[in-house]
């Protein structure tokens, strides 16, 4: 009789370690990220060490201006929002595949807007601060750990840092020269996103010269 009341105390404190473990714990699985982009649209987001790049709803595609904003919505296991979680524990990577780019960001340069909110909701709007291009997913990071629930989504980005050294400067000129003469339309410099390497780019890497991390 003892023993079984000691069990049932046991199981029962098993449990609620359990979902005190869980609450407020955001769970990749659970927690769901999308861009504002329409299925089946690529979108290029422009950025600048300086933060002075693109917002997302200036992202473009081969259509033109489309809107890329990402909502992030952070659940725990237990399926309920995490309110007030730290925008500086949610940020984007690239997708890590060879020969996709060198993307760069700054320290903190590719941290979620704001702190959840009661809803558990967060989203990428602003530029953010970071150079060199990519052309695999872009992954949603929580506490150092990418979201399971999706496997990245479709965003791409370029910068007038081609190199990808975290500033953009002259050393960047020449490989957009190149760039320039080369019929493969080399993504990387296609600053002003519409497929096509040409005069209209210019202003863009003439305009992000000097941007460096803050
Ligand atoms: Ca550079
Ligand atoms: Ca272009």
């Amino acid at each position: 009789m003892v023993l079984r009341k000691l069990t049932g105390v046991f199981s029962i404190a098993l449990v609620l370690a359990a979902a005190s473990a869980m609450a407020g714990v955001p769970d990749l699985q659970l927690s769901t990220a999308t861009t504002a982009a329409a299925p089946g649209v690529t979108p290029v987001l422009y950025n600048l060490p300086n933060g002075l790049g693109a917002t997302f709803a200036q992202a473009r595609s081969t259509g033109g201006v489309v809107d890329a904003t990402i909502t992030l919505t952070v659940l725990d296991g237990g399926g309920v929002p995490v309110a007030n979680f730290s925008a500086a524990d949610m940020w984007l990577e690239k997708e890590v595949v060879a020969g996709t780019g060198n993307f760069v960001a700054c320290a903190g340069g590719t941290t979620a807007d704001l702190n959840t909110n009661a809803s558990g909701v967060t989203t990428w709007a602003a530029p953010l601060r970071a150079g060199g291009w990519s052309t695999s997913r872009t992954i949603v990071v929580i506490n150092g750990a990418a979201l399971t629930s999706n496997a990245g989504l479709v965003l791409r980005h370029n910068s007038a840092d081609i190199n990808g050294d975290g500033v953009a400067n002259l050393s960047d000129i020449p490989l957009f020269a190149a760039d320039f003469q080369n019929v493969s339309e080399p993504f990387r410099s296609d600053l002003q996103f519409d497929g096509d390497v040409n005069l209209s780019d210019i202003p863009r890497l003439a305009s992000g010269v000097g941007a460096a991390c803050p």
